[in-house]
């Protein structure tokens, strides 16, 4: 099989900080072991034909084999986890602990992301609207709600969701760093705790590292003027 190929984008707006969606797929590669190479785009690219013919909604990460294009980051760490050993239980020896990490995959995107992204476009695109200020309380408590929830199921367990890490725990960190400047992970310490662990693992440091590489080397050659100072690495 050839080597996967995904996009990112060539000038992340998330500032080397590994917050845009090839962060999670960058790490689901590394945590099976497996080679890949990146397409950057632009994007004015991302929003043309050719890259719509892979990813209808003209946005990143897509992934693309030798047998097989796809898009939406969840559906590429499925596939990652089903196609390769390391990211979920074994099918036959353990099929019901494998079930309940899907589960988890799942409640990742589905359940915990919703909010957090309701939060991220509240603070980005509606700051200067009159009833931001009454709105974003709106917006945290429900927020909060869910990681309070996540936080007392996380402090029942051994330090992962169910069980071992799974690609489960994988997309949940990379949800959660969303919040990172929010300050409501530090009301719930068995969330900044979690992220910390999946943040210690070597195939999570690869992965930022490579991602962050793209960041700093798009900086180097910007106009001097619109050159950034690195940012920390947690958002
Ligand atoms: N559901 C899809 C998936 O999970 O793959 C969502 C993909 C998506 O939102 N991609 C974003 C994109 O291509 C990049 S990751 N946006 C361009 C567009 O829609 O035109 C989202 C993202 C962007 C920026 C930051 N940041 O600056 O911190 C973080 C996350």
């Amino acid at each position: 099989m050839t080597i996967p190929t995904l996009t990112a984008f060539a000038r992340s707006p998330d500032g080397g900080r590994g917050l845009a969606r090839d962060m999670r797929v960058r790490w689901a590669l590394e945590e099976v072991g497996q080679p890949y190479d990146v397409r950057l785009v632009s994007f004015a690219e991302m929003k043309a034909p050719a890259h719509r013919a892979l990813h209808p909604f003209g946005q990143i990460p897509t992934y693309q084999d030798d047998e097989l294009a796809l898009f939406e980051s969840g559906a590429i760490v499925l596939h990652l986890a089903q196609s390769r050993p390391g990211l979920l239980p074994d099918a036959s020896a353990a099929p019901a602990a494998r079930a309940r990490a899907i589960a988890w995959m799942f409640a990742a995107l589905n359940t915990i992301e919703p909010p957090i992204l309701e939060r991220a476009n509240a603070v980005l695109l509606e700051r200067d609207r009159p009833w931001h200020a009454e709105r974003l309380p709106l917006v945290d408590a429900r927020v909060r709600v869910r990681l309070g929830e996540l936080a007392d199921h996380l402090r029942q367990g051994a330090g992962w969701l169910d069980g071992d890490f799974s690609a489960a725990d994988l997309l949940m960190v990379t949800v959660l760093r969303r919040l990172g400047s929010s300050g409501l992970l530090d009301e719930f310490p068995a969330l900044p705790a979690y992220i910390a662990r999946g943040e210690a693992r070597p195939a999570y440091q690869r992965a930022f590292e490579a991602q962050r590489a793209v960041f700093t080397a798009a900086d180097a050659t910007a106009p001097a003027g619109a050159r950034t100072t690195p940012p920390p690495k947690t958002a």
